[in-house]
């Protein structure tokens, strides 16, 4: 009978070292993959290697369960799954919204939770109920408190059915089930695609599954080395950087994305990202030369080498209050003031949203 390991799911294997899920020998417990994240912390996961979305939502389709939709706050663009409740028809969805630690504590769960069911309602996602949770890096008062809930609402909501942990890939799914089953036996890492295939966790008459991450291949988080995934994923609560602006600015996030933003009059823009990542602020006229003399020497952490490679948004339309410029996976600017056109250049491929402002 097949093995699977216990902390990514994958079936165990001791034919092909090179493969997933090799082990020296079958009566391990953990693959080799798994074994180096957990005890070196590193990392040999690519997005590609797991099961396929497609597969993924299918599994979750055969299971007669109600689906725990785990979504991270801080990559909340990234982590939307559009048509949610089309690829899940039939399905009972509650969502957990985790990391709310990286948010300012300024914001409100109150505002966070307008805002939410805004964009919720705009996508035309349907949700049973919105948990807000987080501070799970530390085992204090906060995060017992979240976890409780999540506990609750699994009571609440189960009736007599098995419970689904699903969400992009590193929203927090096996962290959470990690810190609900008091045990460490499930792998975590900071590179999404930790978790490779559904992991039954047997409860008293139930089961809770882990499954790996759905599509974000439109996030930079997917792309990005474990380095600079360092750099720009936040541990800490983000720091906004505010800045008035009189006359045209160009912005850069390391070398990852700029932002040009020209002006009628004094706007304000305002930075969300992880304090490790150094933004950049400099006139427009002189961002081309910028970029030209210094990405990938001063303007990093980066992924193209040159801005010819890079992919240009432009935002359709500038509204009255205050806007997000969203790269996902990365953070957000918001603006405000006498606005007249924004420009976003960014690695091909990864999403820009251009949205109400969050906080
Ligand atoms: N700041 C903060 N980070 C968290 C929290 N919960 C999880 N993380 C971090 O998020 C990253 C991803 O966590 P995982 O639990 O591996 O995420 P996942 O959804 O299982 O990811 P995949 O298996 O790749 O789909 C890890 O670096 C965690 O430490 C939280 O409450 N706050
Ligand atoms: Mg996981």
């Amino acid at each position: 009978m097949a093995k699977y390991c216990k902390g990514c799911g994958i079936a165990l294997q001791n034919e092909d070292p090179q493969g997933l899920g090799f082990v020296p020998t079958l009566d391990a417990n953990y693959c080799q993959r798994c074994y180096k994240i957990r005890h070196y912390g590193t990392v040999t996961v690519n997005m590609q290697q797991g099961i396929e979305s497609n597969q993924t939502l299918e599994k979750i389709n055969t299971i007669d369960g109600v689906v725990f939709w785990i979504v991270d706050l801080f990559t909340f663009e990234a982590s939307l799954i559009s048509r949610l409740n089309q690829k899940l028809p039939g399905k009972e969805i509650v969502m957990v919204l985790t990391k709310r630690d990286v948010l300012p504590k300024t914001l409100s769960d109150e505002k966070v939770l307008s805002f939410v069911n805004e964009r919720l309602k705009e996508e035309g996602i349907h949700v049973k109920d919105i948990l807000i949770c987080g501070y799970l890096l530390k085992n204090d008062e906060e995060s017992t408190k979240n976890l409780l809930q999540v506990a609750m609402a699994i009571q609440k909501y189960r009736q007599d059915k098995d419970v689904i942990f699903m969400g992009v890939a590193n929203a927090g799914k096996s962290t959470i089930l990690n810190r609900l089953m008091a045990s460490q036996s499930l792998t975590i890492s900071r590179h999404p695609g930790t978790t490779l295939d559904l992991i039954p966790l047997e409860q008293d008459g139930y089961t809770i599954y882990d499954s790996p991450g759905i599509e974000n291949h439109h996030s930079i988080l997917t792309i990005l080395n474990p380095k600079d995934l360092k750099t720009v994923i936040p541990v800490k609560p983000i720091r906004p950087l505010v800045s008035q602006i009189f006359e045209d600015q160009s912005y850069a996030a390391g070398g990852l994305a700029r932002l040009d933003v020209v002006v009628k009059g004094k706007a304000t823009v305002v930075g969300y990202f992880s304090r490790s990542l150094p933004i950049h602020r400099g006139k427009l006229k002189n961002a081309d030369s910028l970029w030209q003399n210094h990405l990938n020497e001063m303007l990093v952490p980066c992924v193209d080498t040159s801005l010819l490679t890079m992919h240009t948004y432009h935002a359709p339309m500038i509204p009255e209050g205050k806007m997000d410029v969203v790269i996902h996976g990365l953070g957000w600017f918001c603006l405000s003031g006498s606005i007249q056109d924004v420009y976003v250049r960014v690695h091909k491929g990864i999403q820009v949203t251009f949205r109400k402002a969050m906080i």
